[in-house]
């Protein structure tokens, strides 16, 4: 295509739930459009999309892969997202990059988790939003009956805008056809319900319509058509084949003619500064205009460590139109980076190009500044300029993992690193305390493509265990003990003697160091030393090696001694006088509590809630959400540890669920004891 114009690009979302067919879909409208030559398939792990070797040998999509075709005097850019709830992340970033989302429903399986979600997601982020039917030609299909659910779930806004035909074998258009046979509904009722939907935006167009009663031409549906969709008051339905190629050329059809040009979706929404309530600052929200001649803006949706091309940053030009060899900044940096090469994606391969307008999507390599989320832009006067937030679910399934080789260590930080770049909703956490590195991600399935992944790519085998629960010790109680220290061996001896008080602070206070020792009895000088005691017995843990939180200490005597009165002497003792009294003060074991909530379908919500019941949680309430039930609840963090493998087994893996902290509670004697026997009570060595 020679010259390339904004009003002739478009950015599509396939996104769905997994095994909908999206990925084959994408291959399908490759091959029909000449991009590729031969259609590859999943089941030969042949196809653009799921280039990754982890992909080929799973059979379903782990991360967005970006293509693009030509068709129509269009060029359409396609985000292939995988679907299941687990790579939810990679599938809510693309959305970001798209002016449409595609949401594919398998016509076997109907309506399902993912379908929901992102229909809410993308009409959330104010995308237009199409709905496709895919495996039209597979046997025992009641699509009447899924329209019917469609709009069910989804509103009367979901038109037919095709319908199948010839058994299957192809669809009808009804937009501009009001006449013609189809395997069910009528034609001409459905190409009459569009077109008053269509007219409804236009009030002179609608006055024409019912004044004369004749259908308004293309031309003059076009804008309100685009309203329509802008403003959710439009949902298309589609119907298609990717197996087949029944429903392509329409498809095609509607991409190239009817879905919305940069200028004619939701432009993306940004902001100009930061909210701070301290200097009274607040965020400027402004459109991009997807205007070639303006100031570049592209924000980057996806970033891949690649073993040869190291960091690429892949991005959405929104505003201007990035040039090979320009120079641009990222985000706030003060210093540019110069754009030695400019790519387009082809699943795994790169196109080198000279420009991108507004609209496209493409990639630059090697610029180790660029992180995910971040902007590219051409001026300074674009500094300190975000794409509205994205709102990913909190990563909670968690593994703890170690390498199996010694001296592998600084390498899986390494790697952890890269790979929580790449995927905002993975993430690392370290803990000083327990000595171990959990990852987290959004459930089973994400940490286990984690785990291929570091081992294919990277070659790092991992031991992994289900992570420690961040228990906490507190008193309930007050004590007071005196300790003395004295060691004499052979010449200088120490000698520290500390007399303190332990009492309970309000949950959440935290803790407190108190000094009124007179008189010197205990010299200024060692009582940091004595303070660092303390505070080490507290983070030691004391009856069962959990940081002990919300008490206020108070030094109030102690001795020392001329020659032996020693820093470690007051530390020791210090230490010990806090632990001593910690034993006297009720202590208990605290463990955190989050809150539940699960989506399933309604016939699982019995053996769901039986479940959590059953595990020391509660059902704090139920209800209705998008045609799942959805389930609220809390329970110990403790009892979740295998929560993904219980909820797939009870719902069939039709079943999510999110957490979020709630409180910390006393956990009941039973495990308490149990927590006690397990800690190995340090000796008192010293
Ligand atoms: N019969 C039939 N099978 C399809 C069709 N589209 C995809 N499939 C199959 O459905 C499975 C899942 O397809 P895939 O493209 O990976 O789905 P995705 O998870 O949505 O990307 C594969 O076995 C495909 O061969 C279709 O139109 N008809
Ligand atoms: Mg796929």
């Amino acid at each position: 295509m020679a010259s390339l114009k904004p009003e002739n690009i478009r950015t599509v979302a396939l996104v769905g739930h997994g095994a909908a067919g999206k990925t084959t879909l994408a291959e399908a409208l490759l091959a029909a459009t000449g991009a590729i030559k031969a259609k590859g398939s999943i089941e030969k792990g042949s196809t653009v999309c799921d280039a990754d070797p982890l992909e080929k040998e799973l059979g379903h999509s782990l991360v967005t892969s970006l293509v693009s075709f030509e068709t129509g005097g269009v060029r359409v850019h396609l985000a292939d997202t995988p679907g299941y709830p687990d790579f939810a992340g990679q599938a809510i970033s693309a959305l970001a990059a798209v002016d449409t989302a595609l949401v594919v429903i398998n016509a076997q399986t109907g309506i399902e988790l993912s379908t929901e979600r992102m229909m809410k997601w993308a009409g959330e982020r104010g995308l237009c939003r199409m709905i496709v039917v895919n495996k039209i030609d597979c046997e025992n299909l009641d699509l009447p009956k899924l329209v019917g659910e469609i709009r069910e779930r989804f509103g009367r806004e979901c038109m037919l805008l095709d319908l199948p035909a010839h058994d299957r074998q192809d669809v009808v258009e009804v937009l501009g056809h009001d006449s013609g046979d189809a395997d069910f509904e009528s034609v001409a009722a459905a190409h009459r319900a569009l077109i008053d939907q269509i007219v409804e935006e236009d009030e002179d167009l609608l006055a024409q319509y019912l004044e004369d009663g004749a259908d308004p031409s293309p031309e003059a549906l076009h804008a309100p058509f685009e309203k329509a969709l802008r403003a959710g008051h439009l949902i298309p339905i589609l119907f298609v084949s990717a197996k087949t190629g029944a429903g392509l050329p329409e498809l095609l059809d509607v991409l190239a003619k009817l879905a919305p040009n940069p200028a004619e979706g939701n432009p993306p929404p940004f902001w100009r500064g930061r909210s701070d309530v301290d200097s009274g600052e607040v965020a400027e929200a402004f459109h991009a205009e997807p205007d070639a001649e303006k100031h570049v803006l592209a924000h980057v949706f996806k970033v891949v460590v690649d073993p040869y091309m190291g960091k690429v940053g892949v991005f959405r030009v929104h505003q201007g139109t990035v040039n090979k060899d320009q120079q641009l900044f990222v985000g706030d940096g003060r210093k540019p980076f110069k754009v030695a090469h400019l790519y387009r994606l082809q699943g795994a391969e790169t196109i080198e190009v000279e420009a991108l307008v507004p609209g496209e999507i493409g990639a630059v390599a090697k610029v180790e500044e660029i992180a995910f989320d971040c902007v590219l832009h051409d001026s300074h006067d674009e500094d300190h300029i975000h794409l509205k937030a994205l709102e990913f679910p909190l990563p909670m399934a968690g593994l703890a993992v170690e390498t199996k080789k010694k001296g592998d260590e600084q390498r899986l930080f390494d790697i952890l690193g890269k790979l929580s770049m790449e995927d905002p909703s993975f993430t690392v956490e370290r803990h000083p305390t327990t000595n171990e590195t959990v990852i987290r991600g959004l459930g089973d399935m994400h940490l286990k493509a984690k785990l291929a992944k570091m081992a294919q790519q990277y070659k790092l085998e991992l031991d992994t265990k289900p992570p420690r629960i961040p228990y906490r010790e507190t008193i309930t109680g007050a004590a007071e003990t005196t300790y003395r220290h004295k060691k004499q061996s052979g010449g200088a001896g120490q000698f520290g003697e500390v007399a303190l008080k332990v009492e309970p602070r309000e949950r959440g206070a935290g803790f407190e160091f108190v000094d009124v020792v007179k008189g010197g009895a205990i010299p200024g000088s060692f009582m940091p030393a004595v303070e660092k005691g303390v505070r080490q017995a507290l983070a030691d843990g004391v009856i069962a090696g959990f940081p002990v939180e919300d008490v206020r200490v108070t030094v109030f005597d102690g001795k020392t001694h001329s020659v032996d009165g020693k820093e470690v002497a007051f530390f020791t003792a210090g230490r010990k006088a806090t632990m001593a009294a910690i034993r006297e003060a009720r202590p208990i074991v605290l463990e955190p509590i989050v809150e539940i909530e699960i989506l399933a379908p309604g016939h699982a919500m019995g053996d769901l809630t039986g479940d959590l019941s059953g595990k020391r949680g509660h059902v704090t309430g139920t209800g209705q959400r998008g045609g799942l039930a959805a389930i609220s609840g809390q329970v110990p963090l403790a009892e979740l540890n295998d929560y993904q493998s219980r909820l797939k087994s009870l719902t069939g893996g039709q079943g999510s669920y999110s957490l979020a902290f709630s409180h910390y509670a006393p956990v009941p004697p039973a495990v308490q004891q149990l927590l006690m026997g397990q800690h190995k009570v340090r000796d008192d060595e010293e």
